[in-house]
């Protein structure tokens, strides 16, 4: 098997001091890109690399899922949203909180496959400023057919005070409030996306070191792209705007691909520029993807590295306040051309009497 460390130092200028010619593992760069914020306490650090661990381990089980009695729906079989849940989703979860508990780098968790938030004990009497956000295994229904699936990460300075249990408004702040933002995918290699807000780096797991190492550099988006994503299967259900836009990327020649894991589309146009579609539909009038765990830290990301993201009123993903745990949004995220072009079309197509 290639080595993935082979890969590093690929395009792109580094926001650390790094050489672009040897292996630099996940929490190598972690490390040195601290000494990038004047105030560090190594909080944020230790969080991220709390990920990077819980990252590795779930992705061993995702990578044996045919092999051992972890596919298929969990007992129980929904979560609060009504969504379906897997083996996987329950499974993911657990580890994810399991390794901040441990750490005690955070002071409180919330998760897209619970109710409500989870406070964290402090560990040996240290203080947390942070609160983590995360949705454990996107695009889970994909698991069972060997699609990728991925881990969205959202991370957020407390607003209450450090010497007290974190509250619900410490996670209901507005995206661009996010410190950090990032997500695993574990697809044909896995690999983990994050930005602390000076720009956006990938590191590839090398299964013969066990680390996650540099392989994607100060990532930037295509600022415009030849394929559109978007459940199309939905087309008649979606505003005339849309129907419009998705007629017009047709009359171009566009190429549609559509994985149903938005962590996978997401990675995508990443690399070879789009834009992805979740409008409102007559099941999910709001949208279907939620805000905290999945709009607002791929909205970071994507913006970070030169994309836009916003929902289909028009305004920005970033500046939406949420309301609550669990809101769903709309979206159109991708290269900054695309969602200019999109938005034209909104505009052009909104405003017509029905
Ligand atoms: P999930 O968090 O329950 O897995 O749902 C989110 C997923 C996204 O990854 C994907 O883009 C979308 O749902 C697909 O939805 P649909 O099947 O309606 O197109
Ligand atoms: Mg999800």
């Amino acid at each position: 098997m290639a080595s993935a460390t082979k890969r590093s130092g690929t395009s792109g200028h580094s926001n650390t001091s790094i050489p672009g010619n040897r292996i630099v593992t996940l929490d190598e760069f972690i490390i040195r890109s601290e000494k990038d914020f004047e105030y560090a306490t190594g909080e944020l650090t230790g969080l991220l690399r709390d990920i990077g661990v819980a990252a590795k381990i779930i992705n061993r089980e995702v990578n044996k899922a045919g092999l051992v009695n972890i596919l298929g729906v969990a007992d129980g079989g929904e979560n609060q949203s009504g969504d379906t849940q897997q083996k996987l989703d329950v499974y993911a979860n657990e580890k994810i909180i399991e390794c901040l508990q441990n750490s005690g780098e955070c002071c409180a968790i919330a998760s897209e496959e619970n109710t409500d938030i989870i406070n964290v004990p402090p560990v040996t009497s240290k203080k947390s400023h942070y609160v983590v956000m995360f949705d454990p295994l996107d695009g889970s229904s994909n698991i069972d057919v060997n699609v990728s699936v991925g881990t969205i990460f959202a991370i957020y300075r407390r607003k209450s005070d450090a010497d007290g249990p974190a509250t619900l408004e410490d996670f209901l702040q507005a995206g661009t409030k996010q410190v950090a933002a990032g997500y695993v995918l574990y697809g044909t290699s896995t690999i983990l996306v994050y930005t602390t807000g000076r720009g956006v780096n990938g590191f590839t797991l090398d299964p013969s070191i066990g680390e996650f190492c540099l392989s994607h550099r100060n990532m930037r988006i295509p600022e415009n792209g030849s394929n559109y994503s978007v459940n199309q299967g939905y087309y008649s259900k979606f505003d005339l705007e849309m129907r419009r836009y998705i007629d017009h990327c047709s009359d171009q020649n566009y190429g549609l691909r559509y994985i149903g894991s938005m962590v996978s589309d997401i990675h995508r146009i990443l690399i070879h520029g789009g834009i992805f579609l979740y409008p409102s539909t007559r099941k999910y009038p709001k949208g279907k993807l939620r805000l905290l765990y999945e709009c607002n830290p791929l909205s970071m990301l994507v913006e970070q590295a030169g994309g836009k993201a916003i929902n289909t009123q028009l305004k920005r993903i970033l500046d939406m306040e949420p309301a609550e745990l669990h809101q769903r949004s709309t979206i159109a995220i991708g290269s900054p051309a695309m969602v200019d072009e999109l938005q034209a079309f909104i505009e052009r197509y909104s405003a017509l009497p029905l």
